[in-house]
Formats: C-alpha cells, structure tokens, sequence
C-alpha cells in the first residue's frame, strides 16, 4: 500500500513538473530564445564550460545563465566575470533543479533581453536526466579524468542526452585513457548519440560544440 501512494505523489511532482516546462518552452519559443540543460558529474567542466562560452561569445550575444548547486553561489561568480548574467538557484539537498525553480529565476527578468539561455544543472549524473526543465536540448558533460567506464555506468542519462561532451581531452594520456575507445563504446551503446571531444584549457572543440547547439 505504502508504495503505491508514493508512485501517485511522485507522479504528480513529475505531472506538475512536466506542465511548467511546457509553459517555459512555449514562452522561450515566441522570443525565439534556446535554451540547453548542460548536466554531468560534479568537476567534469560544466562551469569551465560556460566561462569559456561567455568569454567568446556574449559580446555578440547576450547570455542567461541559470545554475544550480546544493549551496554556494560560485558558479555564478566565475561565469558572469565573463560578461554573461547568471542567476544561482541553490537547492539545499535536491539532487536536480526543477522547472518550477527555472521558471521563477526567468520571471525574475525580463527574458527577452537574452539571445541564449543555459542551465547549468547540479553536479551529478542521476538525478537531472529524468526532469524537465523547459529546454530544447539537454546536454552531458563528462570528462576523461572519470575514466573509461562513465557512458556504460549511465545508461539513463545518456539515453535522455541529445548530445554528449567527452572533455578534458588535454589530460588523456596523463589518464591513460584513450579518446577514440571511449566514443566507439559509446557508440555501441548508444548509436545516435553524438559525441564531442574539447578541452576548455586549449579551446580544442569548443566551436564544434558552439555550432552543434547554434551559438556561433
Ligand atoms: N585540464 C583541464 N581541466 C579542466 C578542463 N575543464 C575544466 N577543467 C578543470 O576542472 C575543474 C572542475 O571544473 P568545473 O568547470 O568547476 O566543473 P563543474 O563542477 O562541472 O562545473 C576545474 O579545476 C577546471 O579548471 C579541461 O578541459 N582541461
Ligand atoms: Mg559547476
């Protein structure tokens, strides 16, 4: 009994959830903005990431970013040095954001002031997967300093990615890690799932991955 009342109430967090998402994504759709939910392990370069993309490109664009994280507004702090406005949402124990926190950071503001909006979810690679939070894309940052196993240990997440990022590759041989090895498993695993190589510290792949997700 007990578990099937929870299923109903988990259910309707997700319903609800799911119904403020539409409403972000229908807002976002007449301004014309896109907005990209970059998840991935605590440290794999999601915030390196974002401090690269507002160095090189919010001075043609202007750039929303949206970051959660348990506590501490440091994210933000780093990213907007860059030029890019950033809003942090702490969610305390919650392992992901929610649409309906994105939904009050975006009214906060008047959103069609931005050209691009970015969610910088919370660091891990469970929890933000499986929530809406009203983007186009969701996007997985992982690195080669989590070794080679980390697209077979998460079989949900990147099956709900439309586009992976393998980052770090400065580090490969430091790692013993072998780049093509990692995106031809992937490949195995998940056939239509793209994967891109960079590194933050040489700029290596960071135009490709602009121009997939229509930055530059
Ligand atoms: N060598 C190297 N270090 C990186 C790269 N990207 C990020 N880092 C470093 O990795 C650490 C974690 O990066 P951060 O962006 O904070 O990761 P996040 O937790 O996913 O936001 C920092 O010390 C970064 O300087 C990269 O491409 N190469
Ligand atoms: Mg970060």
């Amino acid at each position: 009994m007990p578990r099937v009342i929870n299923i109903s109430i988990d259910q309707k967090i997700q319903e609800k959830n799911d119904l403020i998402a539409s409403r972000i994504r229908q807002k976002r759709q007449e301004l014309d903005i896109p907005m990209i939910d970059i998840m991935g392990s605590v440290g794999s370069g999601k915030t390196s990431i974002l401090e690269y993309f507002s160095r090189e490109y919010s001075i043609d664009k202007k750039l929303l970013v949206i970051n959660g994280d348990l506590a501490t507004d440091i994210d933000a702090q780093r990213i907007s040095r860059f030029g890019s406005k950033c809003i942090q949402i702490n969610t305390g124990r919650g392992c992901h954001l929610m649409a309906f926190q994105i939904e009050q950071a975006l009214n906060a503001l008047d959103i069609a002031e931005y050209d691009f909006i970015f969610v910088e979810n919370v660091g891990n690679l469970i929890c933000p997967s499986s929530t809406d939070v009203g983007a186009d894309k969701k996007i997985t940052v992982t690195s080669v300093t989590e070794g080679p196993y980390v697209f077979r240990k998460h079989p949900v997440t990147f099956r709900m990615s439309d586009l992976a990022i393998l980052n770090k590759v400065d580090l490969a041989s430091a790692m013993d890690v072998n780049i093509e090895e990692i995106i031809n498993g992937s490949k195995e695993l998940y056939p239509q799932l793209e994967v891109v190589p960079t590194s933050t510290k040489t700029g290596v792949g960071m135009d490709i991955f602009a121009k997939k997700i229509g930055l530059n």
